[in-house]
Order: C-alpha cells, then sequence, then structure tokens
C-alpha cells in the first residue's frame, strides 16, 4: 500500500493520477496548508506535497520522481516510454523542464513573499514570475509543433504534468487561448476517466 500526502488542487494531482493509472492500491492523506501535522513534516520536511511512502517504508518528495519512478515501476501502464524508446530523451527532458522551470516559476507567483526580504519587493516578484511562466509554456507549446504528446505520439505521465501547471495559470482563461497545442493536449487529456475523477476533487476545470 501506498501513502500519498496531498491537497486539492496541488502538485498532487499528478502523482495521484500517476498512481491510479497504474492501478495501485493507495491511501490519499489531505494535509492542511497551515499547521500540517508533524507525521507529514517527518516525510516531506519543506512541508510540500506531493509525498509519497512507498509499501516498503521509504518515503520521497518532487512530483517529477514520483511520477518518473511509478511510471518506470509499472511498464504496463503504458505511462513513460522505456528507458531505450527514442521518446525517451523527450520525456525526461519535458517532465525536468516542468519541475525545475515552470512549477517553481509559478511557486514565485503564488508565494512571492517568500522571493524578497523588502515587503515593497513583492508585486515586483509576482511580475516577474508571471513573465518567467509566460515564456516557460511559449517554450513547450513552441515543443508541441508536429506531435500530439510532449514525448511525441503516445501519451505519458508528463502531459498530466502539463495538465496541472497549465491549469494553474494565475491570469486570464487556463490553459492560456494563445497556446492552442497546450489547449488542445489539455482537451483531449480532461476526457481521461483518471483525470477526469480526480478533477472532481482537485477542481481545475
Ligand atoms: N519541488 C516540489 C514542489 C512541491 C510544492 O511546492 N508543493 C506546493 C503545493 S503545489 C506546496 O505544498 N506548498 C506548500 C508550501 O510550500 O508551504 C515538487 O515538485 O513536488
Amino acid at each position: 500500500m501506498y501513502t500519498l500526502y496531498s491537497r486539492p488542487g496541488s502538485g498532487g494531482f499528478v502523482a495521484e493520477a500517476v498512481l491510479e493509472m497504474a492501478g495501485l492500491p493507495v491511501t490519499v492523506v489531505n494535509v492542511p496548508k497551515a499547521e500540517p501535522p508533524a507525521e507529514f513534516l517527518a516525510v516531506s520536511p519543506l512541508g510540500q506535497v506531493p509525498a509519497l511512502v512507498l509499501p516498503d517504508g521509504q518515503a520521497m518528495t518532487e512530483s517529477a520522481a514520483i511520477s518518473i519512478l511509478i511510471a518506470d515501476l509499472h511498464p504496463e501502464a503504458g505511462l513513460a516510454p522505456a528507458i531505450d524508446s527514442p521518446a525517451r530523451p523527450d520525456f525526461l527532458r519535458w517532465m525536468l523542464f516542468m519541475s525545475s522551470a515552470v512549477y517553481p516559476a509559478l511557486l514565485r507567483y503564488f508565494y512571492a513573499d517568500r522571493y524578497t526580504t523588502a515587503p515593497s519587493g513583492v508585486d515586483a516578484v509576482r511580475a516577474a514570475a508571471l513573465v518567467e511562466t509566460d515564456r516557460c509554456f511559449a517554450i513547450v507549446e513552441k515543443a508541441l509543433a508536429g506531435r500530439m504528446w510532449l514525448a511525441g505520439e503516445k501519451m505519458s505521465i508528463a502531459d498530466v504534468y502539463l495538465l496541472m501547471l497549465a491549469y494553474w495559470h494565475p491570469v486570464g482563461d487556463r490553459p492560456r487561448d494563445e497556446w492552442a497545442r497546450i489547449v488542445d493536449l489539455c482537451a483531449r487529456l480532461r476526457a481521461h476517466p483518471v483525470v477526469d475523477r480526480l478533477n472532481r476533487t482537485h477542481r481545475f476545470w
């Protein structure tokens, strides 16, 4: 049994999705942002979700690491290209780009006060975060030219990750109209039964 610490509307979405799409038994523990329980902080010292406790008791954080591990452990679920597949470099590239460039840019927007010691600097941090978020999404949009999914022909957990980030965009339509390929990918993914079901809790749309 897996234990996943999550919260509606959070990065726990992609972790819940990969576990459910792989057909694994999981207990989802929703942790409040304010005063998270000590048991959760022992697993996730930054107090961030998602955090996963594996059946052998090992704990791990990091949405991309969790997604890649579970997808690789269950190749029959088809959630990641095989390690020797020509689609693997793109899969890894975009998973890591999303977790190391797009996600942190969004965090700088939503938690702007953490990125400056000057209260007067919060608005500037938020404005710069939005510019960087949009720069990142434009790069992903361009990469989707001529392909259905981020890793090419087949849907992977990277696409679910992208959908989650696209629905966090803080300004205007979600996903933004101007990124037509991302809009199209999200529309196709929303029809997936697991994505559809998880949205009842996470409420992205
Ligand atoms: N690098 C982490 C970031 C996780 C993260 O920032 N999670 C947010 C929710 S989307 C969170 O729990 N924030 C609470 C906080 O930082 O206090 C990952 O990819 O899993």
